[in-house]
């Protein structure tokens, strides 16, 4: 799997694999790091002399504990959680939380090594981590999500704090999950710390335009790799996958600029709406009401396929907005014969390696998840100096700011991947600028 690694590289790669047994989605994104940095150790020899690279990939702490909670039936019921504090040298420790039946160790450590680099490229003062559990909230009343979010929470608030660690959402947690996590830190701790928590509602400390900020960094950073191939998202035919959080943003800002989103999906099926995804209809059902993807179907002309590949939809742009390995290379395959020319990765690690390989190779634009999906974290940072300077910005001013940071993350990979000698190639721009900056403060700060 994967290319060679550079010779001091392929040792450490062992290593974390031996000392992270079974986690197979860790691995996956440490090589992927890893295949990027030969060059960045040739140039600076202090990281090797301060061993960077063995730190970086041990996590500063893990909290693993049980979350006991009780159902509408009056049955007890025991999951799993997380919080991987990964690094902390640019910031508080910084990072989703996702409630997904799939999540496990390996799952939390991957996203949580992820962060560092994305945090990273913002430019913004945040450390890196992500947490979680294996909690399934699908099917779940608004009541059991409440006691679930509370006996989570009733764990977790002593490893958190404005200075110390600020989660937000991801995969399965929204602002109503927010909620009730906030509002369980708050009564634990008796203070109102608002930074503690981003992607809160409007009402209560939230701030405009993060709801919005992943799915349209994610167009914004699309746009900027389509510029500089003198093109645009005008007239773009577009593949999203997902219709959650990320999902429904990216399709609106894709739209803004011009592109028309065809198809989008859940993990049961997928929806082909020739007419373009009417957003409107979109968040009825999946915002409000929280229903299956087959529902849009259900209630338009679209076509719904249950199963199957969202990626056999011929498409001049895919952008895979729900899970990781959700891309493989048979689907890679099937969009570049059907003429994809840029991939933008809205989900977390959603193209497999060799997905990765068939796009570099066809000449894809391709625009890793650390990157693309950045403006997310980057609008969380936006809420937290919101939240200390007790102040609130327009939606306007907001998403001005984002958009600005989206695309100096752009120009920043671009110009890196070109200094490092693979112009165009945003992997290595965004692993090595990211990794370079955390380096840097890591040698600085002392063997810590
Ligand atoms: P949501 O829970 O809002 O939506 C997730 C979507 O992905 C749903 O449509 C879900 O379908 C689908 N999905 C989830 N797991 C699977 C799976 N195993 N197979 C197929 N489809 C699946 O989450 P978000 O939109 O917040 O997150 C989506 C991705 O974006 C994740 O990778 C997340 O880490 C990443 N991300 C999120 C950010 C954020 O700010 N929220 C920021 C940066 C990245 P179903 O309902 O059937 O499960
Ligand atoms: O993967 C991610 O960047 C997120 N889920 C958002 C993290 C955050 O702290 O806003």
């Amino acid at each position: 799997m994967g290319k060679a690694l550079d010779e001091k590289l392929e040792p450490s790669l062992q290593t974390v694999i031996q000392r992270n047994p079974g986690e197979t989605e860790f691995h996956q994104a440490v090589r992927e790091v890893f295949e990027s940095l030969g060059p960045v150790l040739a140039k600076y020899p202090e990281f090797g002399e301060h061993k960077v690279i063995e730190r970086i990939c041990e996590p500063e702490r893990q909290v693993i504990f049980r979350v006991p909670w009780v159902d509408d039936k009056g049955q007890v019921q025991i999951n799993r959680g997380f919080r991987v504090q990964f690094n902390s040298v640019l910031g508080p420790y910084k990072g989703g939380i996702r409630f997904h039946p799939s999540v496990y160790l390996g799952v939390v450590k991957f996203l949580g090594f992820e962060q560092i680099f994305k945090n990273a490229l913002t430019g913004l003062p945040i450390g890196g981590a992500k947490g979680g559990s294996d909690f399934d909230p699908k099917g779940r009343s608004d009541s059991e999500i409440m006691r679930f979010c509370q006996s989570f929470m009733t764990e977790l608030w002593r490893h958190l704090g404005e200075y110390i660690d600020v989660p937000a959402g991801d995969i399965g947690v929204g602002a109503r999950e927010i909620g009730y996590l906030f509002g369980q830190y708050k009564r634990v701790t008796n203070r109102y710390e608002s930074a503690v928590f981003t992607g809160k509602g409007l009402d209560w400390g939230g701030a405009r335009a993060r709801k919005e900020a992943t799915g349209y960094g994610v167009a914004f950073f699309l746009n900027e790799m389509l510029k500089v191939r003198s093109e645009g998202l005008e007239g773009k035919t577009c593949s999203v996958s997902g219709s959650g959080n990320v999902a429904i943003y990216a399709i609106e800002k894709i739209h803004q600029l011009g592109g028309k989103v065809v198809a989008c999906s859940d993990s049961d099926g997928f929806v082909h709406d020739k007419n373009g995804i009417d957003l409107k209809l979109l968040q009825q059902v999946k915002e409000i009401e929280r229903r299956r993807i087959k529902a849009y179907a259900d209630r338009s002309d679209a076509s719904y396929i249950s199963g199957g590949s969202i990626w056999s939809i011929p498409c001049d742009v895919a952008v895979p907005c729900a899970t990781q390995n959700e891309l493989n290379g048979n689907d890679a395959k099937m969009l570049i014969n059907n003429g994809c020319s840029a991939v933008a990765e809205g989900a977390n690690m959603p193209t497999t390696p060799d997905g990765i390989r068939a796009f570099l190779a066809a000449g894809v634009a391709f625009g890793p998840g650390k990157a693309a999906n950045a403006g997310g974290v980057a609008t969380s940072a936006l809420e937290m100096q919101q939240n200390a300077s007790r102040d609130s910005w327009t939606f306007e001013y907001t998403e001005s700011k984002l958009s600005a940071i989206m695309e100096g993350i752009h120009n920043r990979c671009h110009r890196t991947a070109e200094e490092f000698g693979t112009p165009g190639n945003y992997i290595n721009g965004a692993n090595i600028a990211g990794f370079t900056k955390v380096a840097r403060a890591m040698v600085a700060l002392g063997l810590i």
